[in-house]
């Protein structure tokens, strides 16, 4: 395999996590699998008007980076949000709208699936623009530390954004002011096309470069849940007492194409054996069977779990796309630009268009 981190897949995970917290990562992960296969079942009857990236394969790496964080620490996503929206306690239905582009939205259809925010549960925002959540992380960082706010802040990014200056100008910051920030690079070893051996010399590994930046760094198996799980937690205590950011780098495979529904393999720019073995240590099912092998989980339990999920996206996917779309009086909320607010209330004022 020519992106040389093949998921153990639990052959050897120990672990002193609870059989509650240990099913309800299955749980998050599971739900997040079912909830993009339905979005992207839909997604070509053009209904939902944004565009999409699906975490399909990345589950364990989401819910293993939100799951150990509390309602109150904040998350900055990249344009792959869907996953740590969800995992960090989103509301779906808000999501479903938005995609839509419903009044009722998290972003109150201004932003479509790059854009998710639910300030209720620190899920803080996200950008489409590459490395651009990174330094606004750190602001959010600075703010509790000036503040003293006990609170980690973490944004999650791609291998990617993180070839953005910013981001590294960002981590610099971050170790110097010793910030409270969890810096979650998901390494997928794509971006959108391009592989990253054609974008950065061989053997340069990411969390060492952050480590020479002065953040505690490590590197783990995102398809192992618990194991990205156990790296975040302890990175969350570690800069919650002052040790200042952490960088933790987690190995993933985009088992989709870079946007949109379905593969985009024919483009050519991977090899699809590549994809046939990393589907062999999906996060999900492997993680099914050790739980099974250690008594944790049964066929039944799983069912009835499914059955939950599929009617709650059901439901949900309804209450999307029946909900209202916004109308004109809409357009200027949130707009700070005096001459739109004008022409959009010149006929409530009765004052005409100059
Ligand atoms: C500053 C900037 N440059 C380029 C783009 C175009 N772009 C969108 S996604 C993407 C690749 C992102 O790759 P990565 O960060 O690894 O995340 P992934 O999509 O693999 O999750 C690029 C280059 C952008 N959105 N912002």
């Amino acid at each position: 395999m020519k992106y040389g981190y093949k998921g153990k897949a639990f052959a050897d995970t120990k672990t002193t996590l609870g059989k509650e917290t240990l099913t309800d990562l299955f749980y998050s992960m599971l739900r997040i699998r079912r909830i993009e296969e339905g979005v992207e079942a839909h997604y070509h009857e053009d209904e939902m008007k944004t565009p999409i990236h699906l975490v399909i394969g990345q589950e364990a790496s989401c819910v293993g980076a939100c799951a150990p964080l509390s309602k109150e620490d904040l998350v900055y996503a990249s344009h792959r949000t869907h996953g740590v929206y969800l995992a960090k306690g989103g509301d779906l239905k808000a999501m479903l709208s938005e995609f839509f582009c419903r009044k009722n939205g998290c972003a109150g259809s201004r932003g479509g699936s790059m854009h998710l925010i639910d300030q209720s549960v620190g899920m803080a925002g996200s950008s489409a623009i590459c490395g651009g959540n990174v330094p606004i992380a750190v602001g959010l960082a600075l703010a509790a530390k000036l503040q003293g706010v006990k609170r980690v802040n973490m944004c999650t990014f791609g291998d990617g954004a993180a070839e953005e200056g910013v981001v590294w100008e960002a981590i610099n910051f971050a170790a110097l002011k010793k910030l409270p920030v969890v810096f979650f690079c998901e390494n997928n070893f794509f971006s959108v096309f391009t592989p990253l051996y054609k974008r950065q010399p061989e053997n340069v590994e990411l969390w060492k470069k952050a480590e020479a930046f002065g953040a505690t760094s490590r590197v783990v198996d995102g398809s192992n849940v618990v194991e990205v799980y156990e790296a975040v937690a302890k990175a969350r205590e570690g800069a919650l007492s002052g040790d200042g950011p952490y960088f933790v780098e987690s190995r993933v495979y985009r088992w989709r194409g870079h946007g949109g529904a379905g593969d985009d393999n024919s483009k050519g720019y991977r090899d699809p054996a590549e994809l046939v073995d990393w589907k062999k240590v999906c996060p999900i099912e492997s993680y099914f069977n050790f739980l099974k092998s250690n008594h944790l989980l049964s066929d039944a339990d799983r069912a009835e779990m499914e059955e939950e999920i599929a009617r709650e996206f059901e439901e949900a996917y309804d209450f999307a796309r029946n909900s209202p779309e916004p109308d004109e009086s809409d357009l200027a909320t949130h707009v700070y630009s005096e001459r739109i607010q004008y022409e959009v209330n010149k006929d409530a004022v009765g004052r005409s268009t100059h």
